[in-house]
């Protein structure tokens, strides 16, 4: 049977009740609100219940919020130095697993990415408090490599002590004079995901770091590029391309980042927003706080990374660099062009499944529709509805005690430092051209009607999936990559993207294409199951049988 058939035949109705099956009612039920049939239609988009706590007994595809904190936010800075306290095991296992890429760019080449540093609490710690350690810690890291900042994270045990991290910090900084040190009490149990973990990042970063910064920058055409993580080097890409249209990448939050970029983060005329789901508040509080407007981009997708090119553009209003993005895109698009000419033929009607953190389940849409396939499941793990539905439900998202539980800071415009970069009426006329600003309608619009949008999949869900739908190829994270493939199916990783990479802009969409072809089209997959399951040659039954 031909795989255009077999996704016609299935019904999202009935896959919906056999993945809820086996669950006992009110699990069921619960479920039930996160796994949706997507009818999105003009003005209106279905509700989905997501951010909310994982049912216990259900074994989650998330992270902690130490992990969002940590792994996510600051550990691809280039010279923050980062101090976990905690037990070993928590710095060890969060070393050098995610994919961000550093390229020791700051002032003096620092580059502390590769160091995992610990207060390795014992026992008596837990048993007398851990403050000194900490700051015996701190001390030490400033000894041996003198950086401009230590940041400190708080691991579970931490919080249930009570150390007083930031106090410790505070001393500290104020003991150097010449070191930043703050810290974020990020303990993993703090919030239903890693997805409270970004947001304590960032609003220490905020509140610490940006504006801070000392140097005039004077460059053209600046701007911030909020959300991009340098995974497999993909904000390298990104910078290449930018660089060549003459446009000045001030910041990003937070691959490949300095803790100067971040300091004068507030001199951008500019934000671009890629993951939303981690950091839009900073774009909302840059916003607030310098003046500068956001918008939404996407570098994932040769068609999206050149949208996103002529946004910038149309915002400057520039006819030279506009000009100057024109004939960058004219450059680079066509022999990308070629290449997915190549591999169309093989992957058109392929199906997929993206079941991703909190953006790119939906980013990596756009590379999968350059090369003809169709997306029949996706998800995210953490991400919150306005990831799903647009930004226009914010206003109505319901505050339950774990939301409460991380702190939305209150920002103003700084006396100094804040000027609007656009009159009103420019503003206006941007808008009136179509340029939108502080908008991202989400998930659920791109999707086709009748696919299953489902929060927080967990592991049986993705089997049962899997075993209903046998997609061509399901994507998601190394916890998930063996059981699936043990199903048959290829499983290319999204988090890390195996070891592969870039996939970002330009270049990145000829390594996506390629890759894709060859996973799909392999015949490995067939294999997989042994010889003696599919045609068994010799039985037997136990003596008692
Ligand atoms: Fe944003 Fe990310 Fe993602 Fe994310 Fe992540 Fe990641 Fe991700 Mo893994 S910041 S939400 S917390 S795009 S580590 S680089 S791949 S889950 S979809």
């Amino acid at each position: 049977m031909g795989k255009a058939q077999r996704t016609k035949q299935w019904d999202p109705v009935q896959v919906k009740e056999q993945l809820l099956a086996k669950y006992p009612a009110k699990v069921a039920r619960k479920r039930a609100k996160q796994i949706l049939i997507n009818e999105a239609r003009e003005n209106t988009t279905p509700e989905i219940t997501a951010n909310v706590r994982t049912i216990p007994g259900i074994i989650t595809m998330r992270g902690c919020t130490y992990a969002g904190c940590k792994g996510v936010i600051l550990g691809p800075t280039s010279d923050i130095v980062n101090l976990v306290h905690g037990p070993i095991g928590c710095s060890f296992y969060a070393w050098l697993t995610r994919r961000n890429q550093t390229s020791a760019s700051g002032e003096h080449g620092e580059n502390f990415m590769t160091y995992a540093l610990s207060t390795d609490m014992q026992e008596s710690d837990i048993i007398f408090g851990g403050e000194k350690k900490l700051a015996a810690a701190i001390q030490e890291a400033y000894d041996l490599f003198h950086p401009k900042s230590i940041a400190v994270f708080a691991t579970c045990p931490v919080g249930l002590i009570g150390d007083d991290i930031h106090a410790v910090a505070r001393t500290m900084k104020e003991k150097f004079g010449d070191c930043n040190v703050f810290a974020f009490s990020c303990e993993g149990y703090k919030g239903v995901s890693q997805s409270a973990g970004h947001h304590i990042a960032n609003n220490q970063i905020f509140r610490h770091v940006v504006g801070t910064g000392k140097k005039q920058r004077s460059e053209q055409f600046r701007i911030n590029l909020l959300g991009e993580y340098n995974i497999g080097g993909d904000g390298f890409e990104i910078d290449r391309i930018l660089t060549k249209c003459g446009i000045t990448n001030i910041a990003t939050f937070s691959g490949n980042s300095t803790y100067d970029q971040f300091a004068t983060a507030n001199q951008a005329d500019l934000s671009c927003v890629m993951c939303h789901r981690s950091i839009n508040y900073v774009a909302d509080m840059l916003e607030t706080k310098y003046g500068i407007p956001w918008i939404k981009v996407n570098f994932i997708g040769a068609a999206a990374t050149a949208k996103s090119l002529r946004k910038i553009g149309d915002y400057f209003q520039d006819a030279e660099l506009s000009a100057r993005i024109e004939s960058v895109v004219a450059e680079e698009l066509p022999s990308v062009e070629v290449q997915r000419q190549q591999v169309l033929p093989r992957t058109t009607g392929k199906t997929a499944m993206l079941f991703v953190g909190g953006s790119r389940a939906h980013h990596y849409q756009e590379l999968f529709k350059e090369l003809g396939m169709k997306t029949i499941s996706a998800g995210y793990e953490f991400a919150h509805r306005d990831d799903y539905e647009g930004r226009h439900v914010i206003p109505g998202l319901k505050v339950d005690a774990d939301s409460r539980n991380i702190e939305e800071i209150e920002v103003q415009p700084d006396p100094h430092l804040y000027h609007p970069r656009k009159s009103p009426e420019q503003l206006a006329q941007l808008q009136q051209d179509g340029m939108a600003f502080k908008e991202y309608d989400g998930l659920i619009a791109d999707m086709d009607e009748r696919t299953l949008v489902i929060d927080d999949l967990n592991q049986y869900e993705a089997e049962k999936l899997v075993e209903l739908l046998k997609p061509d190829l399901f994507c998601a994270g190394i916890k998930e990559k063996y059981s699936i493939q043990k199903l048959g199916v290829p499983m290319k990783q999204l988090h890390s993207y195996d070891s592969g990479g870039p996939y970002a802009g330009f270049h990145g969409a000829v390594n996506f294409y390629r890759e894709i072809d060859r996973l799909v089209n392999s015949r490995v997959w067939g294999y997989l199951k042994a010889p003696w399951q599919e045609h068994p040659e010799l039985s037997a039954t136990y003596v008692w049988e």
